[in-house]
């Protein structure tokens, strides 16, 4: 492909107003719901709702006793109470959510709203989030391992010491951070549901394809926190890549179509150590890493950073050694080839992978029944 985007390096500021504008005015303003969008309606109270109350104390109470017999007397006293509480609020939210009693999808566009609001900051990065939040939003639930059903979204542990400080969480603190100030509007959502949220607030507004999410995680507690290492290295190939996708349960077209996020953003040498953007256009979700990752040349980068690529023809973008291992091995590269060509494919099969992320390590009856499609109409 040409190089459709003014180089990265000589004009950050042009890039920066260019892409802004370009999600400003072409996608914001038709995602949000405020502003004259589309009004979501609350769900109408379900038949014999009286009923309800009653109900939801009886789960209650069972789930205590559940979750007495579950955690028996290990822990101080005043963990155990703690847990049989959150026990307790997941049960009675599952009935809740299936009763239509929990906050409505017209309550969590509000959240929705608040998050699109926030994205763009002035002198920070590019001028938006958006990208930080998407890596939040992933780092949140990659940490799942279907085999142990631990790790994932569910319990938000990110808030904790031991994960907050696993190097690859290097720099999330800025979004984490950022999505306080949504939750001291919103101090009802759970940081699970608000993070994930953010993700798919972050790639819509960003111009991507619309992913169905919903609410339903809880917060859990310290010790949910699962071992350093569950995240990928960029330094690897695609062995590694295999090893840790296919732990949370995805295949190799997942895994290739998850990796197009890398259209937004950039790395950080004080976060990662490695430096720049893979795309000319880091505010704006596209098929463009696929396109530059297949047709601009590639070589190492010198320098004294850890080893990377960088493009031939600007010297401005970059890409990983596990970048690189997308077109490398055969049976990612036919997917990257597929996602290069045709951008409504790669949009279907990154929403479709994406929302599985962002639901891993969440029990089913947490969830109401269906997905919604937040920020408007479904794209
Ligand atoms: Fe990523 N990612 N990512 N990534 N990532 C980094 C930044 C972003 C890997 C390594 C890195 C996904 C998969 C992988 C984003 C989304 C996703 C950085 C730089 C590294 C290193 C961090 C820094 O320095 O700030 C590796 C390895 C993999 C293997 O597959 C997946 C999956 C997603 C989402 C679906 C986004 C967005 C960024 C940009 C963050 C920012 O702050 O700009």
């Amino acid at each position: 492909m040409s190089l459709r985007f003014a180089p990265v390096a000589r004009a950050v500021c042009a890039r920066r107003s260019a892409s802004l504008v370009h999600a400003r005015g072409q996608v914001m303003k038709r995602r949000f719901a405020t502003g004259g969008g589309p009004e979501l309606q609350p769900p109408s109270q379900p038949p014999g709702a009286s009923s309800v109350p009653y109900l939801l104390g009886g789960v209650g109470i069972a789930a205590l006793g559940a979750a007495y017999l579950f955690f028996g007397t290990d822990g101080s006293a005043q963990d155990t109470a703690k847990e049989i509480g959150t026990a307790a609020k997941g049960a009675v939210q599952a009935v809740e959510q299936k009763t239509g009693i929990a906050k409505s999808q017209a309550d969590y566009q509000k959240v929705y709203d608040a998050i699109a609001e926030s994205l763009e900051v002035e002198g920070y990065d590019d001028g938006s989030v958006a990208p930080v939040l998407v890596r939040l939003a992933w780092h949140c639930s990659g940490t799942y391992d279907d085999k142990d059903k631990t790790g994932g979204s569910n319990y938000a542990t990110m808030r904790f010491k031991p994960e907050s400080a696993h190097g690859a969480n290097n720099g999330l603190n800025y979004a984490r951070d950022h999505m306080e100030k949504i939750k001291a509007k919103f101090p009802w959502i759970s940081y699970g549901d608000l993070w994930t949220l953010g993700g798919v607030v972050a790639v819509q507004e960003s111009g991507g394809p619309t992913i169905p999410w919903r609410a339903g995680r809880i917060d859990g507690f310290e010790h949910h926190v699962t071992p350093d290492g569950r995240l990928p290295d960029a330094a690897q190939a695609e062995d590694h890549l295999r090893f840790i996708f296919n732990r949370m349960g995805f295949n190799d077209q997942e895994i290739v179509a998850l990796s197009g996020a890398h259209a937004l953003g950039r790395c950080h040498t004080d976060r990662s150590g490695f430096e720049g953007p893979w795309s000319f256009s880091p505010t704006t979700f596209s098929n463009a890493y696929f396109d530059l990752l297949l047709n601009e040349g590639w070589k190492w980068r010198k320098w004294n950073g850890p080893a990377q690529y960088e493009d031939k023809k600007t010297k401005s973008l970059m890409m990983l050694p596990t970048d690189m291992a997308l077109i490398k091995d055969r049976s990612f590269r036919k997917y990257a080839e597929k996602y290069a060509k045709d951008e409504g494919v790669f949009f279907k099969d990154f929403s479709d992978a994406y929302s599985k992320l962002l639901e891993l390590g969440v029990p089913k009856a947490q969830f109401p029944s269906q997905s919604w499609h937040m920020g408007g109409e479904a794209k």
